[in-house]
């Protein structure tokens, strides 16, 4: 059967507008929890194939989504260089912070893809298990997402030591980008490899960067990344997700040459129409929250998003990932209203 989510993505009009949701397979579904509670530690989840596996078809089966999105982390890059990455209950991410010459020179690409090397495995996997229907999406962190947690050492609010590095001290910085992006490219490239029919790249955490630092940090280095994949990978599309770029998102997008966008909840989508999906297939925005409170102001959000984006190419999902508290239901009621929807 024909995968409608990758022919969307490149190009192909249809009448059922294809979806998948970030975050989809996660804390809020209890059979989640349950693989998870048998992981000794978080990265261990990561790097172990048949519950990696598992987790990444649980929504599928629930809901059937139009795509998969492998299950790992963002922060498998970092632990791939050599960085130490654990995850503390209650706390999130934590990472031996990347902060001088020294704790940089520790890094290297020599050891990567055998330390991430079970991430391909699940891609394999997934290939095998998965409704021929469904688009296997792999990803990563972009450079400038992920940097933020390796200098910082830690998840953090306004990004003070990536930004104080980038300006500080940006030769560091440069190498640091650098390496993130050869190293990025090469698993974006191993995932295509293994059985990724696409891939998204996050940048979570790219608001309010001021612009010549926006185009060194985050427009130049995913540009370098869509280069190098397009070099081996000529056909298979690539989703950015600048996270909270505003007015920065159709530069984002002639600059980076992405084959899609995923917008953030705060796109106003009448905009969005006439600056990005004119350019390129959109992908978004609903707000996760709403999820979880869910009902008819949930669904007549949902038709409003659908209808705004119908006379262009479209993916529908949210403008962040679900958080842990919502309703398993709500998203079945959800999952409904778009696959009933019609162009
Ligand atoms: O308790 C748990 O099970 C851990 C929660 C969790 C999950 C389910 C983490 C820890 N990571 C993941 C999986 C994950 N992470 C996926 C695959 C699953 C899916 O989407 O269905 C993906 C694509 C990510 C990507 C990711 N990790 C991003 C980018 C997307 C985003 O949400 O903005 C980021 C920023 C991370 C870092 C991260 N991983 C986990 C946490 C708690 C965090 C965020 C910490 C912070 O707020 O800084």
């Amino acid at each position: 059967m024909a995968k409608l989510l990758l022919n969307t993505l490149k190009g192909k009009p249809s009448d059922r507008v294809p979806f998948w949701f970030m975050r989809q397979a996660g804390r809020y579904l209890p059979e989640y929890r349950e693989v998870r509670a048998t992981a000794p530690s978080f990265m261990d989840f990561c790097y172990n194939p048949d519950k990696a596996t598992e987790v990444t078809l649980q929504p599928i089966r629930r809901y059937g989504m139009d795509g998969a999105i492998l299950f790992a982390d963002i922060l498998v890059v970092p632990d791939g260089l050599g960085q130490k990455v654990w995850f503390e209950k209650g706390f999130g991410p934590k990472l031996t912070p990347v902060n001088d010459e020294k704790s940089f020179s520790r890094l290297s690409l020599g050891g990567f893809h055998n330390q991430v090397g079970n991430v391909y495995e699940t891609l394999r996997r997934l290939k095998v298990e998965l409704p021929s229907e469904v688009t296997l999406l792999g990803f990563a962190g972009a450079p400038w997402t992920v940097a933020t947690y390796m200098i910082q050492g830690a998840g953090s609010k306004d990004h003070a030591a990536a930004r104080q590095m980038g300006y500080g001290n940006p030769e560091l910085f440069g190498k640091l980008l650098d390496m993130l992006v050869d190293a990025t490219a090469e698993y974006l490239i191993a995932q295509i490899d293994a059985g990724a029919d696409a891939v998204q790249i996050f940048d979570s955490w790219s608001a309010a960067i001021p612009e010549p630092m926006f185009e060194a940090w985050v427009i130049e280095p995913t540009r370098a990344i869509v280069d190098k994949i397009r070099a081996k990978h000529a056909e298979t599309p690539i989703i950015g997700f600048p996270r909270l770029a505003g007015a920065m998102l159709p530069t984002f997008v002639d600059q980076t040459c992405v084959s899609a966008v995923s917008l953030d909840t705060g796109v106003p989508l009448a905009w969005a129409r006439e600056n990005v999906q004119n350019k390129v297939c959109v992908q978004g925005n609903m707000d996760p929250h709403l999820v979880v409170s869910g009902g008819k102001a949930m669904t007549d959000e949902a038709l409003r998003i659908l209808e705004t984006l119908k006379h262009g190419s479209h993916i529908f999902n949210l403008g962040h990932g679900f958080v842990p508290e919502t309703p398993p239901e709500h998203v079945a009621l959800l999952a409904e209203t778009i696959k009933t929807f019609r162009r």
